[in-house]
């Protein structure tokens, strides 16, 4: 279990999150109804238990930060010994989406999703999760549909992602870095 609470001039947000498997249960706060909507839908599908409290000055604030923190606690969330990839596809209604992931520690994103809102979350989501994320939307006239089968596919390829598992982190062995501050 990861509690992080951000706090800036413009928002305040407090996320905690257990992506342990018998977690599952989910209460958020964000002010926004379809933030908590879209987080409602990622942490049930995840199985995680995950609680969201957020306020803040804009809504573009609010949602890119509490992706922020949400990101953050992922990380430190994310098991040493994990299945590391997955994927799932989600249909709903006439919206189809397909989502494939690494919590390997690599940040990318490639999407978009075609909300310029969601698509920002999901960048800063995988940029603070170090997690390499495509999204691709197969079809979808419907914005909501759209995203919120990309949230329930995120959903889903979480749960997998962090189950236990053996996965082979690198084939470099282990990185030495040194650092020094000279003068
Ligand atoms: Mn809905």
């Amino acid at each position: 279990m990861t509690e992080i609470v951000r706090e800036t001039s413009e928002t305040r947000v407090s996320v905690t999150l257990d992506a342990s498997p018998t977690a599952a249960s989910v209460d958020t706060a964000t002010t926004d109804p379809f933030l908590d909507h879209m987080l409602t839908v990622l942490g049930r599908y995840a199985g995680f238990g995950l609680t969201v409290e957020a306020r803040g000055d804009l809504p573009h604030h609010l949602i890119e930060d509490v992706a922020i923190t949400l990101g953050v606690a992922l990380h430190d969330e994310t098991p040493e010994a994990c299945t590391r990839y997955a994927d799932a596809t989600v249909v709903m209604d006439e919206a189809m989406v397909q989502v494939a992931l690494d919590l390997g520690g690599r940040s990318y994103y490639e999407g978009p999703l075609p909300s310029s809102l969601y698509d920002h979350f999901l960048r800063s989501l995988a940029e603070n999760a170090r997690m390499t994320l495509h999204v691709r939307v197969l079809r979808g006239t419907d914005r909501h549909h759209v995203v919120e089968a990309a949230f329930k596919a995120l959903g889903l390829a979480l749960a997998k992602a962090v189950a236990p598992g053996d996965a082979v982190f690198s084939t470099k062995g282990s990185v030495k870095l040194e650092r020094r501050r000279l003068a």
